[in-house]
């Protein structure tokens, strides 16, 4: 009903609507319009009530709901039903939880923040309020589980895409992570529940850092995080950068479902790496070795070649990557 009510609201924009005249198209009673009404400010919509005149939207924020991003969406499925919440522990947790459920393919999980945002291997993910886009994607694809790791570079690339297409230089750094000036701007978990050879599911969460102050960062990550604004000094409408992720990200997904490669994500990866080409560090289970990045493979490996001069290729999940010298 509240969504019913901003669609109004938003249709007489800059005019007084009465409250009888909301209570008559939706049914409902005048007590339940005033109701919902406050439910809506509470959102951060701001609406004059004057009596006797009704009630006037004089500004819409920019909350990633589906009633916000639903203008600027072209999907079949990706994000047609997104639950919002102000507080979660994590999209991704909440995620697992309704996919285990039945919840369909498509669906959606958005925070404004999270408790306890969750990174890989159980790292800690910054999730301050209203700042970023921090949400999971509940997909059901019919793949065996060693395929699920292409879907962090199907996202990777679908997240690039969406800023690059908004005129940003972010750089990829093979297999989660977007960067700009060799600073983490977004990182992607994607977890999957299955059998031996069937998926049951696969949650892709991304966290994006977009309007966040620099100060606004934990100690520890000053060095190494930072978001759009403080790397384009501007505010970002979070609503568009979410409707295009999901647009970007469909048309890929689908790639990968109907011809069973990521092509074209590949090519976004290569083309926008930090790390080709340069001398890296591989982390796995607390072993480090020195290589050279030579190139991202058709299945979406990083193709490496160690000082011994033996070319490796290296599947994303559990490996971390650093620059020789920092963290790219
Ligand atoms: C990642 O892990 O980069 C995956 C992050 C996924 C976050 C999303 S938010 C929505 C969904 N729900 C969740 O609970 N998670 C997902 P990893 O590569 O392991 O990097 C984690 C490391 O990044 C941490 O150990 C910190 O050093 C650093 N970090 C933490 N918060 C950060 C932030 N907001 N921005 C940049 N770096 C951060």
């Amino acid at each position: 009903m509240k969504r019913e009510i901003i669609e109004i609201l938003k249709d007489n924009q800059s005019k007084f609507i009465s409250g009888q005249i909301i209570s008559e198209k939706l049914s409902i009673s005048r007590a339940a319009v005033w109701k919902y009404i406050n439910q809506i400010k509470e959102e951060g919509y701001v609406v004059e009530s004057v009596s006797r005149r009704g009630y006037k939207l004089v500004f819409v924020p920019d909350v990633p709901t589906y009633e916000e991003i639903k203008d600027n969406l072209h999907t079949k499925y990706i994000g047609r039903k997104l639950l919002y919440f102000k507080t979660i522990d994590s999209t991704n947790i909440k995620a697992k939880e309704l996919a285990s459920l039945g919840e369909s393919e498509g669906t959606v999980i958005i925070s404004e923040e999270q408790s306890m945002g969750r990174g890989r291997l159980g790292r800690e993910w910054a999730s301050p309020k209203y700042k970023g886009i921090w949400m999971s994607l509940i997909l059901k694809p019919d793949i065996e589980p060693y395929y699920a790791s292409k879907i962090t570079l199907v996202a990777a690339a679908a997240t690039a895409k969406t800023l690059i297409n908004m005129g940003l230089k972010i750089k990829i750094k093979w297999p989660n992570d977007l960067v700009i000036n060799k600073k983490k701007v977004c990182g992607i978990l994607t977890e999957m529940s299955g059998e031996l050879n069937k998926v049951n599911y696969i949650i892709v969460g991304i966290g994006m850092n977009v309007n966040i102050d620099e100060e606004e960062f934990p100690n520890e990550l000053r060095n190494t995080a930072t978001s759009l604004k403080s790397e384009f000094l501007k505010t970002f409408s979070r609503k568009e950068i979410v409707a295009e992720i999901f647009n970007n990200f469909e048309v890929l997904y689908e790639e990968f479902k109907n011809e069973g490669n990521i092509k074209s994500s590949i090519d976004i990866c290569r083309e926008n790496s930090v790390l080709l080409g340069e001398e890296v560090k591989i982390i796995s289970q607390n072993v480090v070795k020195k290589a050279k990045a030579l190139d991202i493979n058709n299945d979406g490996e990083l193709v490496v070649q160690y000082d011994d001069g033996k070319i490796g290729n290296i599947v994303s999940g559990e490996v971390s990557m650093r620059g020789l010298y920092g963290y790219v």
